[in-house]
């Protein structure tokens, strides 16, 4: 069996993986993610215990016991180039054998839980929702560099978006874990969401820097291929989703819907929206 390179897989002097400084006993099967490191305490704050803590630039990880259950709670940062570094280190320290650096025969599949926020692409999804991602679609060029296998499905959505919105490149549509959503998300609201390479521009807010495509919500808004619709627009899902089919983990987007841009109304009480997905989560997991 080849072994991964030094530089392909960077390791530190205590034989951690390079950026999520973590070793592979440092993990659970299922992990609870967030994209604000601040939002890892407030889960674990929940759990019966905690037996260990790591920082490591934006990712910060606890792991513990909650309701009897062995989790871990992961923040990644923004955007999908960290979701990127994120999915293949979590992936390496289950399925490389570190010590070899060879890629170990039998494959674990990790359960990947996004506990994000979100904003409203649509009248009807008001704020306050909580809302699982059935598909995502990237708006940004990461699945530029991976062969990500499409379904007929998938690739129509990708090829009529890329028409509609006039992108340079193709968005790439992939779905989520079906399994996850039947376990946690049975009573929230199904939807799709656009996954942006950023919060301004690229969602389509108007500050003072000028945007190339000033109408880019309205089409996002507007979008429909047959009964498929756009509900909301964050900045990691889309990355999970393909880089979870890419390695074969399950992982499942859950959103929190703290704004409407259609409405142009913002929560009065976010922290409350939040801790209501967090809590459900926790019970359901
Ligand atoms: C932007 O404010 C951030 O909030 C959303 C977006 O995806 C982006 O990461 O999610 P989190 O609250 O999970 O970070």
């Amino acid at each position: 069996m080849s072994q991964i390179s030094e530089t392909d897989l960077i390791l530190n002097s205590d034989g951690s993986v390079y950026h999520l400084h973590l070793k592979p006993e440092d993990i659970t099967q299922t992990i609870l993610t967030v994209g604000d490191p601040e939002r890892v305490e407030k889960i674990t704050a929940n759990f019966d215990s905690v037996s260990f803590k790591k920082k490591s630039r934006e990712f910060v990880t606890h792991r513990g016991v909650c309701h009897g259950k062995e989790l871990t709670v992961m923040s990644t940062g923004m955007g999908t180039d960290n979701i990127e570094i994120f999915m293949n280190e979590l992936d390496a320290l289950v399925n490389v054998d570190l010590r070899t650096r060879t890629i170990k025969e039998e494959k674990t599949s990790l359960n990947i839980i996004r506990i994000g926020t979100s904003g409203s692409l649509q009248e009807d999804l008001p704020v306050g929702a909580l809302l699982a991602s059935d598909y995502a679609v990237g708006l940004d060029t990461l699945m530029c560099y991976y062969d990500l296998s499409q379904t007929a499905h998938e690739q129509e959505i990708s090829f009529h978006l890329q028409e509609a919105t006039g992108l340079p490149f193709a968005p790439y549509a992939v779905a989520g874990s079906s399994k996850l959503r039947e376990q946690l998300a049975f009573d929230m609201v199904i939807g799709n969401t656009a996954t942006c390479p950023g919060f301004y521009g690229p969602q389509g807010r108007k500050l003072r820097a000028k945007n190339a495509m000033p109408e880019f919500m309205e089409v996002l808004n507007a979008f429909r291929q047959a009964d498929f619709r756009l509900t909301n627009f964050e900045m990691e899902t889309a990355g999970y989703y393909a880089m979870g089919r890419l390695l074969g983990h399950e992982v499942l987007s859950l959103n929190a819907i703290l704004a409407n841009r259609v409405t142009q109304e913002f929560a009065a009480n976010p922290d409350q929206i939040v801790g209501d997905l967090i809590q459900k989560v926790l019970e359901r997991i």
